[in-house]
């Protein structure tokens, strides 16, 4: 049996501030934006609110180059306006979990700038460096790179440094126990204030093997599955800081601790959130959102990707928490394209009902869901047509590779249509069919959508069929069954190459749900006779309880 506690049973839902609501027009989002809307946001159902950086940050990377973690951007306001934000949560009810950003600090931070004078500075090791006359460091990924390398060379002192990001982002010495001792002190700073836990970004890579052995693509295909984000989250120690930090840190409070599972997998998922660790709760694995990139490319996706193999992932993610540990849900999020364009179909005659079956899936499965903002009203990619209208490091930095191999750039910018941009989850929320879409009366910093005068939150909350209210039904629907929750997830009629068939059970109690992936009539070949279910929810207006599935149906069944 597995021990109830209340992140399991949580839906969250995650805020990009930066694109949420801007309150003091510099097109900026806002804390401001975020208490104006607290209302809306209780509406949906949801318990935990998870928010991206909101600490001082030079923006490199949108605030996960984090320059102070004990103050606030200033475009996002004041610790005050923190401090009203998260009462106003408490006495809604809901929950407030932040992103914690300690793989890497910004350049700007004072650490690293102390660290960069000198070689006998007193903030030397807080992070890795190189001295030059040992020859050029063994290769490392630095992500955000036009050459693709994680070191950089720094002329003060004649030596490189790491940085698995981008060169603002200098990655931090876990190695040294003061540094590890300075973000537990800054954790414990901020749970005092009475937040209810942290996402940690790609806490998996804190770890490293600090002589830096050269790796060889032999290497990586022998012990990390030839994936350099498998060899990084593979460093020494890491679950000794872990367990270090639960034991200063976590332990302390009934809080959740979510990794963000960067390099996770099926094998070392247990070492990571199995209760009796004590290390942290949840972890997100990236299996999922990796289907249908190709290899080697961030932002190329094949749009043909196989509902089987989707479902072997998920069945597996399922699987391997079935005895021990408690695993998370999700389809898209700040980092990917967004969950209808991807997932679903976003062509105007499917975009609505195809977002209401990805909804269905994600508060039907087992695992905490994390549901990403402008999800709950359908909003999709952006498409931009230009590269001057992309702002993610990202995507500047692999259009400057294409640019420099001599490749096709307009094949890269209609590419990003389909495919991974991370400004395609990130555009302004749609809140209206007001100028910028109700988001701030000035321009915004990233485009808003240009469908925002049909599709927007207003307009759907006049609509009882819409999928705002569809949202809301399911996170209804989700808390009123606990079957839904803890129930035990087998996947049916495996092979069926349109149609995901699961049910859960729980203490008697039988769900079964019927997703159509597709956008023709699709049959779901269960075995099971649906003459006496009951319809829990169905996401066409008019409800039927047919084993023939129109166009991204979703049917939830109560088995008699
Ligand atoms: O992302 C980590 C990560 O693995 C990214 O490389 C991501 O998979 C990729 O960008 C997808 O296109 C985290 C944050 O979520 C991301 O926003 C940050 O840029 C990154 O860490 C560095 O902090």
């Amino acid at each position: 049996t597995i021990e109830r506690k209340w992140w399991k049973e949580a839906v969250v839902y995650q805020i990009y501030p930066r694109s949420f609501k801007d309150t003091d027009g510099d097109g900026v989002g806002d804390l401001k934006g975020i208490i104006q809307k607290l209302d809306y946001i209780k509406s949906l159902g949801i318990d935990v609110v998870w928010l991206n950086p909101i600490y001082s940050s030079p923006n490199a990377d949108n605030g996960y180059d984090i320059s102070d973690y004990q103050s606030i951007m200033k475009e996002f306001g004041t610790m005050e306006d923190f401090d009203t934000l998260l009462k106003g949560m408490h006495e809604r009810g809901l929950k407030l979990v932040m992103d914690l950003v300690v793989n890497h600090s910004s350049d700007e931070h004072k650490w690293f700038q102390e660290s960069r004078k000198s070689r006998d500075n007193p903030y030397r090791d807080y992070y890795h460096w190189w001295p030059a006359e040992k020859g050029k460091p063994a290769f490392r990924p630095g992500a955000f790179e036009v050459d693709g390398s994680g070191w950089r060379y720094d002329k003060q002192t004649d030596s490189y440094y790491l940085h698995y990001f981008s060169y603002k982002q200098p990655d931090l010495n876990w190695e040294n126990p003061k540094l590890r001792q300075e973000i537990y002190s800054m954790m414990n700073w901020w749970l005092q204030k009475g937040i209810d836990g942290f996402r940690m970004d790609v806490i998996p890579f804190i770890a490293k093997d600090t002589t830096f052995p050269v790796i060889t693509q032999a290497d990586l295909d022998k012990n990390y599955q030839g994936r350099w984000d498998v060899f990084m989250a593979s460093g020494p120690h890491l679950h000794d800081y872990l367990k270090e930090m639960n034991k200063e840190v976590l332990s302390k409070y009934d809080v959740m601790a979510l990794a963000e599972g960067s390099g996770m997998t099926l094998k070392s998922a247990h070492d990571f959130v199995d209760a009796d660790r004590k290390e942290l709760d949840m972890g997100y694995h990236f299996e999922g959102t990796n289907l249908g990139y190709i290899p080697g490319y961030f932002t190329k996706m094949n749009p043909n990707w196989s509902l089987v193999d989707f479902k072997k992932i998920y069945s597996d993610w399922d699987a391997v928490y079935d005895q021990k540990g408690w695993g998370t849900i999700y389809l898209g999020n700040h980092d990917q394209p967004r969950m209808t364009s991807r997932w679903g179909n976003d062509a105007p005659e499917f975009r609505a009902v195809s977002s209401k079956m990805l909804t269905t899936f994600l508060l039907s499965m087992k695992g905490t869901p994390y549901y990403y903002n402008g999800d709950e009203i359908g909003m999709v990619n952006a498409k931009f047509n230009k590269i001057e209208d992309y702002r993610d490091i990202e995507t500047i930095a692999e259009y400057e590779k294409v640019k420099i191999a001599g490749g096709d750039l307009k094949q890269f910018i209609e590419d990003q249509k389909t495919g991974g941009a991370r400004d395609n989850g990130r555009t302004p929320f749609q809140w209206d069919s007001s100028k910028n879409g109700g988001f701030s009366t000035a321009e915004p910093w990233l485009k808003v959508n240009e469908n925002y005068t049909v599709l927007n939150a207003a307009a759907q909350e006049k609509d009882p069929n819409s999928v705002l209210n569809y949202f809301r039904k399911m996170t209804k629907l989700r808390k009123s069954n606990p079957v839904l929750v803890y129930g035990k997830y087998t996947l049916l009629d495996k092979n069926n190459p349109n149609v995901y068939a699961y049910t859960r059970e729980l203490e008697g109690k039988k769900v079964l749900v019927l997703l159509n992936f597709s956008a023709k009539n699709a049959v779901a070949n269960t075995g099971i006779n649906l003459k006496n279910a009951k319809v829990l929810i169905n996401n066409y207006a008019t409800v039927s309880k047919k084993a023939t599935l129109r166009p991204y149906e979703a049917l939830v069944l109560e088995l008699k």
